[in-house]
């Protein structure tokens, strides 16, 4: 076998070529790519290679590579447009920059939650790492009904290494404001700020959702204290450059397996494209406001009513870990002005903001672009109820967030 083996996927592989002078990749050149950059080829076999294309996401392509003696290769390149929209939305690829500094920083502060990672081509923005295609999309389990216990804890540490790790808490003020200064994603943010915090609250044509919803929709863009609370949160995204975060850790940026030693499931972190220095509360509210909706789905799908109980805890057990990681970690931070009840006081308030930004996050789905497999794999008739229900409890987090207990998110 000497020879790429195209798969599902890879015809747009063909009409890409010639589009951008980096050289976009194929299963066909990938292959060759490998042979050219010994970094990532001397990892697999490249004579002897099967590739797959089978990126899924929004954005980028993804190949993974396996040679005939088992060994594995993951190769995501960003597209110079958006995948989901084609080329007429152009998007910068430099994205993968960003995303080469998330794993880079996650590597050292985080290692067990993220895939191993091989390195940076930052001429063809390409990145290499572990290849997870043993491991299954926590979306997707969550949307099958699959119980991994353990994965929130794995998220909630992981949040807090990396918050602690990149923000004054564990950095000298002068090192965090240089690594603020090399890690703008200017392009990336902005499309948050669009998708996520304006289109669903205006008419853009982006904007889709069946006719039976438009009388909530209305009512979602009449509702001043939501619109005044999703102004506050939009603020705070944009001007908070607190750590640096992943910019879109919802379910299905989430790998998960339930295979090991210990008998619980174990989570990897993917897709740091959004990555930027900002508010940690926005990882966890796009957490909370991605389980809402596998939540929303259960309940209408009338799912086994344990599998509801555990999906429903599920904040208050990464918010848990995500504490308790935190007050570990607290002892070793770089400045002893950062006081202890700063700490406490600090809590507060990223709780309250996360429920803001999970309320966003869970909105957004519904009504604006790029959607939520929770909810789009419904039967058509299930479909209007758990989008209601998924707006009328994200409302009640907006509205109410200082004054919701995180154990109360998915109640009843
Ligand atoms: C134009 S990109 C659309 C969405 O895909 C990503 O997963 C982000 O959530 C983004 O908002
Ligand atoms: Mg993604």
């Amino acid at each position: 076998m000497t020879a790429a083996s195209a798969s599902s996927g890879t015809r747009q592989g063909a009409s890409l070529r010639g589009h951008a002078d980096y050289g976009l990749l194929s299963v066909e050149t990938v292959p060759g790519y490998l042979h050219g950059h010994p970094q990532f080829g001397d990892l697999v076999d490249p004579t002897r290679l099967m590739v797959r294309e089978v990126g899924d996401g929004n954005l980028n392509q993804v190949f993974l590579c396996r040679d005939d003696g088992g060994q594995r290769l993951c190769l995501k390149q960003a597209l110079p447009w958006v995948r989901a929209a084609g080329e007429g939305w152009p998007l910068t690829p430099a994205r993968a920059t960003a995303e080469a500094r998330g794993y880079q920083a996650a590597v050292i502060l985080t290692p067990e939650t993220v895939p191993t990672w091989h390195g940076y081509d930052a001429d063809r923005y390409v990145l290499a790492m572990e290849d997870l295609s043993d491991w299954k999309v926590w979306r997707t389990a969550l949307c099958d009904g699959d119980r991994h216990e353990g994965v929130e804890v794995d998220l909630g540490r992981h949040i807090a290494r990396m918050v602690f790790g990149t923000s004054a808490m564990g950095l000298d003020t002068s090192e965090l404001r240089r690594r603020r200064a090399g890690a703008e994603n200017p392009e990336l943010c902005h499309i948050t700020e669009e998708l996520v915090f304006g289109d669903p609250y205006s008419g853009h044509e982006r904007n889709s959702f069946p006719s039976a919803l438009a009388p909530d929709v209305a009512a979602l863009r009449a509702d001043n204290p939501l619109r005044d609370a999703v102004a506050e949160a939009r603020y705070l995204f944009v001007s908070c450059a607190e750590s640096l975060i992943h910019g879109d850790l919802h379910t299905g940026s989430v790998m998960v397996r339930s295979a090991h030693a210990d008998h619980r499931a174990r989570a990897q972190v993917i897709d740091l494209e959004f990555c930027c220095y900002g508010p940690v509360a926005f990882d966890l509210g796009a957490l909370f406001g991605n389980l809402l909706l596998a939540w929303a789905r259960a309940r209408v799908l009338g799912r086994d009513p344990d599998f509801i109980a555990w999906l429903a805890g599920l904040p208050a057990a990464t918010w848990t870990a995500f504490a308790s990681e935190m007050s570990v970690l607290w002892p070793h931070r770089v400045e002893q002005c950062w006081s202890d009840s700063f700490l406490q006081q600090w809590l507060t308030g990223v709780q309250a903001q996360a429920f803001v930004f999970g309320a966003c996050k869970a909105i957004r789905r519904v009504v604006g672009f790029a959607k939520a497999a929770d909810l789009q794999t419904l039967p058509p008739a299930l479909y209007p109820a758990a989008a209601r229900c998924v707006l009328h409890r994200a409302r009640t987090w907006a509205v109410g967030a200082r004054s919701l207990a995180v154990e109360d998110l998915l109640a009843r």
